[in-house]
């Protein structure tokens, strides 16, 4: 009988090694992402905002010139690329109602019209990863759902925090255009005390924690960070690095100035209207203050990763939901189509790659996000997926996988459409009823002119059209 037992035992210890080694060679995956986040950053070529730590993951891995959002507001865009379906296939256009009282609701989510759909992180659910959610995935109202689960969706994790920190606590020390609002306007502060007491210090702190219960692995750690989203909170000494009087605003178009066409610029909005140069740049630094602030918890995490000895098993993901203006065009915050709101940076950094540092002008959709790390883990990703792994363009960066890229955004009850191609962005407004812009991004990257009446360009707005017409859904505006 002892005999047997020990017998068992040793099958049970060689069922044990085979297990962990099989565990071993898939990779994990550490899911950044930040909110509201352009793609102000040093590794992106911007003058002057500090990135040290994002720029460190662009030197591991490739990062992408010319990716897109699909929706430049929160919950269109995460429950786009969350589940792999564009805009019109998820149908949420818009963040969370409120009840006639003003509290958040669950609705619309996208289980109201695709309930049985297997999400990113569900499909590593399904196949034997641990995976974690901390902070901002699915939409939160920010800064009023912060401490909450938000809109979630229960099924895509084994396990949430939701950090709660000073920026909260103390949010009656923020300055806002509208006193009492801090998320749907500009609003600021220069904080006090540590990064850690800050809700996204937490977030990285609690990203460490799981990083060490999870290291035997396989693992997905998706860690959605707050900031740089209203209001734009960050220590002091983040706000030091950017001197007011060295920030230049954005020069405006005359199209700009006369906003022609008018839904192109709907997104405006009173009070921000109103503010003087001064009150702009106080704006900008902030933003850019929130931004750097953000990157060091990115830092914190990631030496962590390293410091576990993880680094060599885990594919790093850094993106954001979607653009975001800073006064181009006249214009602050999301809801555009113009290149600002619709562009988004994403870096992904695998080990052993040898493209390490690497940029690639490959169009690139958040769409992508998921068929490209299933394809990386491995793990059978649903037929039904809108977007294509941009797996080939990781391999050799001079690839394209895509000839176009389209972002979406709503006006009442129409919609504007975008299509983007290496290029020429070329938008319409309720099918062009309201309007048609077409902007020559090679010689033009700041979309000053609009060609669309050129009768030169005639032929690249009627083929621009029907890439477009072949996007669109039969019944879509
Ligand atoms: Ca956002």
């Amino acid at each position: 009988m002892r005999m047997l037992l020990h017998g068992w035992g040793i099958l049970l210890a060689g069922c044990l090694v085979v297990t962990s080694l099989a565990a071993a060679k898939k990779p994990n995956v550490l899911f950044l992402i930040a909110d509201d986040l352009n793609c102000d950053l040093h590794a992106y070529g911007h003058p002057h905002v500090h990135s040290p730590h994002i720029d460190a993951l662009a030197a591991r891995g490739v990062s992408f010139e010319r990716a897109y959002c699909q929706f430049p507001l929160c919950s269109p865009s995460r429950s786009s690329f969350l589940t792999g379906r564009r805009p019109d296939v998820t149908r949420i256009i818009t963040n969370s109602r409120r009840s006639p009282e003003g509290a958040y609701t669950n609705h619309p989510h996208f289980r109201d019209y695709i309930p049985d759909t297997v999400t990113l992180p569900q499909l590593f659910r399904q196949h034997g990863y641990q995976v974690a959610r901390i902070g901002k995935l699915y939409h939160y109202g920010v800064p009023g759902q912060i401490g909450t689960d938000g809109l979630d969706d229960p099924a895509s994790w084994d396990h949430v925090v939701n950090s709660y920190g000073r920026d909260k606590v103390e949010e009656d020390r923020v300055f806002s255009l509208v006193p009492g609002s801090y998320g749907g306007t500009l609003s600021w502060l220069a904080a006090d005390g540590a990064d850690e007491e800050q809700t996204d210090g937490m977030v990285a702190t609690e990203a460490i924690r799981l990083l060490e219960e999870y290291q035997q692995g396989p693992f997905f750690l998706a860690v959605g960070f707050y900031r740089p989203h209203t209001p734009y909170v960050a220590p002091h000494k983040y706000f030091d690095l950017y001197p007011r009087d060295e920030i230049r605003l954005p020069a405006l178009s005359p199209d700009d100035k006369r906003r022609v066409p008018a839904a192109a610029y709907q997104s405006a909005k009173r009070p921000q209207e109103d503010m003087t140069n001064e009150l702009r740049r106080e704006a900008i630094q902030a933003y850019w203050a929130s931004i750097t602030f953000m990157d060091a918890q990115v830092g914190r995490v990631v030496h962590a990763l390293e410091r576990l000895g993880l680094a060599e098993n885990t594919i790093i993901v850094m993106t954001s939901d979607h653009g975001y203006h800073m006064y181009e065009h006249g214009l602050w915050q999301k809801m555009s189509l113009f290149e600002n709101s619709c562009r988004v940076p994403l870096i992904i950094a695998e080990p052993d790659t040898n493209q390490a540092g690497a940029t690639s002008t490959a169009l690139a959709e958040l769409v992508d996000l998921y068929p490209t790390l299933a394809d990386l883990c491995g793990l059978p990703a649903p037929d039904y997926l809108d977007g294509v792994s941009l797996r080939p363009v990781l391999e050799d960066p001079s690839v394209d996988v895509k000839p176009a890229a389209f972002t979406q955004v709503r006006r009442g009850n129409k919609m504007g459409y975008s299509v983007r191609t290496p290029r020429w962005r070329y938008t319409h407004w309720d099918r062009g009823n309201d309007g048609v812009q077409l902007f020559d991004m090679r010689a033009d990257p700041g979309e000053t002119t609009n060609l669309a009446d050129n009768p030169k360009h005639a032929d690249t707005v009627e083929k621009l059209r029907e890439i477009l017409g072949a996007y669109l859904p039969a019944n879509a505006s």
